[in-house]
């Protein structure tokens, strides 16, 4: 089945005219999709599939951006950042608010979109995903309304090359665009090759919302797009999410051309159970920390640290838990687990866990579907703390659990791993939380909750998960620079 074909069948519910238009678009475009350059979509180029990873078919064709396409999507850029920075803050809040109103009016085709072509669950999408992106555009439009005086001094860098992941591919673009558009930038965007489509879509809310010409422009394809658009001498700031190595080759590559750069990375985030914790609630909370998403998050509470006296009670709880997630098709409300993004991705995970020889591996005893990308929730326990799997990222939904004796053992086994990105902790005794919160080497930390994510607060790394936050007031100033620095403006 095609995108269209699927949107065809499907009942729009409360919003039947928002969906129609956006599925007429969709339907305008075939099943070929060129870029968002200078307001307009490009003709396609030398196209690649695009799968649902749920059960293997061609959603759609996506062209491989070329080093023409970025040379004119910075031009068109630079030359509409002049005229979008003049605005002055409230002249932009009115499209940011704009460009929210739209994507909560397409709200339910964000969401089955986005679940089609990443294989996360349509609850997910519906209920997180696209909240969170339309709340992240609305944050914005305030930010930029506020903008001229609670950054005075302040102004924009210029043209924004943004580089994002395939794990939240809406919600990346918006912690990438809102900030960006708020403070007066315009921006050179590329999805993740394989999850573009509803940034593809986004591009046509600017075109509804009359977005000026240039101020977003969208270029698909393969990591060499990427290449070519952080290294482009006329991009002023780089902003990347993805992978500790690629984040590297950026750094190398962007190190010594003044370019101001962010970088959000990987993580391997410990999740800390105390013996005093209420047991069921921190099971239901890792259920969330390193099942929401199929374990593909960066902050994914991926290392479980649990106190020895209560160790065994815990796993039986968690393994009971885990035999009732339901794994299955991403478009079913009533799936825990869905698709995993691709067979690369599978097949990484698979390796990974079947490289596994010192530990125990426990695998949830739910059915699994028969075909697709789909992947078991499981516990590995049982290796040391310098075993590979205790250290690297896996991104997926498997989980290495330890055990602790003492609090500061807690501290020193969580801050054992190079990167610092989300830690989350859970005991009833607020002493304890607020003794240990401190001392864990986290961008966030989280007590008795985990995944809360907000737009007015500000999320990033430490380490070798990165530096730079996104979000609230620390994620605009990321995007500005003093007053005549620079060439920019
Ligand atoms: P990457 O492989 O690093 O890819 C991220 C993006 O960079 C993709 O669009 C990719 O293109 C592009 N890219 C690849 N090589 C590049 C290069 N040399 N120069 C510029 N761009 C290049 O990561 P991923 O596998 O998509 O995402 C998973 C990783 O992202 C995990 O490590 C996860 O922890 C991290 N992540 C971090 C955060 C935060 S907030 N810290 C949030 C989400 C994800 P392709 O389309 O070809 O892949």
């Amino acid at each position: 089945m095609t995108v269209q074909e699927i949107f065809e069948s499907m009942d729009y519910g409360t919003a039947p005219e928002s969906a129609a238009d956006a599925l007429a678009w969709l339907v305008d475009q075939g099943d070929r999709f060129g870029h968002f350059i200078g307001g307009a979509m490009t003709d396609p180029g030398q196209v690649f599939e695009s799968r649902n990873p749920a059960n293997g078919e061609v959603l759609a064709h996506l062209t491989q951006g070329t080093q023409a396409d970025v040379d004119a999507a910075v031009a068109a850029a630079r030359k509409a950042q002049k005229a979008w920075a003049k605005l002055g803050g409230a002249g932009r809040a009115r499209y940011i608010y704009a460009l929210a109103r739209l994507m909560q009016k397409h709200a339910r085709l964000f969401a089955v979109l986005e679940t089609l072509d990443n294989g996360k669950p349509i609850r997910e999408s519906r209920d997180i995903d696209v909240p969170l992106a339309q709340r992240h555009f609305y944050y914005h439009a305030g930010q930029a309304q506020l903008f001229d005086s609670e950054f005075a001094g302040r102004e924009a860098h210029g043209v924004c090359g943004q580089v994002i992941p395939w794990n939240f591919p809406l919600l990346m673009l918006t912690w990438k665009v809102a900030p960006a558009l708020a403070a007066g930038n315009t921006v050179v965007l590329k999805p993740a090759e394989y999850t573009s489509l509803t940034a593809l879509l986004f591009a046509d809310m600017c075109r509804q919302a009359g977005l000026p010409k240039g101020v977003v422009n969208i270029v698909t394809g393969d990591g060499s797009v990427g290449e070519m658009i952080v290294t482009h001498p006329d991009v002023d700031k780089v902003a990347f999410t993805g992978s500790t190595a690629v984040g590297r080759r950026i750094r190398e590559a962007t190190a010594g051309s003044g370019k101001a750069l962010t970088l959000e990375l990987g993580g391997k985030s410990p999740y800390i159970v105390f013996e005093d914790a209420d047991l069921d609630s921190a099971v239901e909370g890792l259920v969330d920390a390193i099942w929401f998403n199929q374990g593909q998050v960066c902050c994914a509470g991926s290392r479980l640290l649990v106190q020895e006296g209560v160790a065994d009670r815990f796993y039986a709880k968690l393994k009971a838990r885990m035999d009732k997630l339901r794994v299955g098709s991403p478009l079913d409300k009533s799936i825990d687990v869905g698709a995993i993004v691709d067979p690369k991705q599978l097949e990484t995970i698979t390796r990974l866990v079947d490289s596994n020889i010192a530990g125990e591996t426990y695998r949830a005893a739910c059915e699994m579907p028969e075909s697709g990308c789909f992947y078991p929730p499981t516990l590995i326990t049982g290796l040391s703390t310098a075993d590979p799997l205790m250290q690297e990222e896996i991104f997926g939904p498997v989980l290495v659990g330890t055990t602790f004796r003492t609090p500061s053992e807690a501290v020193d086994l969580a801050n054992n791993t190079r990167y610092g990105l989300a830690a989350t902790l859970w005991s009833e005794n607020i002493n304890v939380a607020l003794d240990i919160a401190p001392k864990l080497v986290a961008g966030v930390v989280w007590i008795n909750g985990t995944n809360m994510f907000d737009a007015a607060a500000p999320f990033g790394g430490v380490r070798e998960s990165g530096f730079g936050r996104e979000g609230g007031p620390e994620g605009m100033m990321a995007y500005t620079k003093p007053s005549g620095s620079g060439k920019a403006l």
